[in-house]
């Protein structure tokens, strides 16, 4: 009883047809598919079709030999086996066959049961690079993802929908635009944040953004004309082609639309966000940098992005009318508002002795629970 061969399609390459055969016929007899080939031309072109696991030529084939062929497989199949046979074993074929990654040098005639050893190790070889490049393309490649995760973002979608939160002009307390904030069913009590990050881990923040999108024109119809939307955005959504679409459900009302993008997002690193800004401007969209403050710098994004509208984020609003120094920095980035011609809105707004603080920094829009919670669309 002989042990099993794993056998591999293996190419005799050999100018006489009689010796070919010869030894293709005693690597079949192992198990072993074998082709055939007369010369160098010949063999590249049955190894670039594919499916050869190791090569077994001779050195000497007239003008172009075995150290020929090895040296046009290295570079495009750097992990193909060649075995060289020879008749005529020098120093100098050695060395040369060394120098170009011979899999085995063997002088001819070659002895049966080594022939069948040294193949069957080079087929071998081949399948463990051909299994280790797969495992590379799996870690280096596009991740996937865990089913549970795609089926947790598809429930998910579900029952998504957004509520309005008013933004109000103070003194007066008009409600001069709504925000749209992102709300789940399932799982209870997700967080926006929990939502983007199951979009993210299942791949799919692109279909969650679109989804927003795609529910505002709907779920603001009730909201009277002249108050503007506020629509939150991931720096995904700037890279989606969709968004830049004057005909899509959001595009078509872009005159009423400020786009929030989140100092918590890396918008900043996506590829030439001004021109795209440029191009979300021209459909009629506002900008507006949410979040300004509290530990982002955000005010280069001021000068370079040219926001009309910034957000001031809940961590600068909360308390400040027993914060001074909360109070000047508000102050100033009013100041440079005003110098901009940016609108300035402050977020959080939770009490009245806040909002008085903040109109006297010279605040004039204002969000927060003060004023309205997030809740269900008129
Ligand atoms: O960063 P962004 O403005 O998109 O997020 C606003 C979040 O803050 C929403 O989830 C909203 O529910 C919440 N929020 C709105 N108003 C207030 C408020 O006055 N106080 C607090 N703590 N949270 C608020
Ligand atoms: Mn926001």
């Amino acid at each position: 009883m002989s042990e099993p061969t794993p056998g591999g399609r293996v190419l005799v390459v050999d100018d006489e047809p009689l010796i070919r055969r010869g030894y293709a016929a005693r690597l079949r007899e192992v198990g072993h598919a074998t082709v055939e080939a007369g010369g160098v031309a010949e063999a590249l072109e049955i190894v670039r079709g594919g499916d050869v696991d190791a090569v077994l030529a001779d050195i000497h084939m007239g003008a172009r030999g075995g150290l020929d062929l090895i040296a046009e497989l290295r570079h495009p199949f750097p992990d193909l086996p060649v075995l060289l046979m020879t008749a005529d074993p020098t120093l100098e074929s050695v060395l040369a066959a060394l120098d170009l990654g011979v899999f085995a040098y063997l002088p001819k005639p070659v002895d049966t049961h080594r022939l069948r050893k040294v193949v069957g190790r080079a087929v071998a070889m081949a399948c463990l690079a051909r299994v280790r490049r797969e495992a590379q393309a799996f870690v280096n490649g596009p991740r996937r993802t865990p089913p549970a995760d795609v089926e947790a973002f598809e429930a998910m979608l579900e029952g998504l929908h957004t509520v309005g939160q008013p933004i109000v002009a103070w003194p007066g307390g008009a409600v001069v635009a709504m925000e749209a904030l992102l709300r789940v069913s399932d799982p209870p009590g997700a967080s926006p944040g929990d939502v983007l990050a199951l979009a993210e881990r299942a791949h799919q923040l692109p279909r969650l953004g679109r989804t927003i999108r795609h529910g505002i024109p709907l779920a603001v119809r009730g909201v009277p004309e002249g108050v503007r939307i506020f629509v939150n955005l991931h720096a995904a959504d700037l890279l989606d082609d969709e968004l830049y679409d004057a005909a899509s459900p959001l595009g078509r009302m872009a005159q009423r639309v400020t786009l929030e993008l989140t100092e918590r997002s890396a918008f900043e690193a996506v590829d030439n966000v001004v021109a795209r800004l440029r191009r979300l401007r021209a459909l009629g969209f506002r900008i507006a940098i949410d979040d300004l403050g509290a530990g982002y710098s955000g005010l280069n994004s001021l000068v370079m992005l040219e926001p009309e509208v910034v957000k001031l984020d809940m961590q600068l609003v909360r308390g400040i009318d027993r914060d001074p120094r909360a109070m000047q920095v508000v102050r100033s980035l009013c100041d440079l508002a005003r110098r901009l011609d940016i609108e300035l809105i402050a977020e959080g707004v939770e009490t009245a002795e806040e909002r008085d603080a903040l109109a006297s920094a010279g605040v004039k829009h204002m969000q927060g629970w003060h004023f309205g919670r997030p809740a269900r669309w008129p």
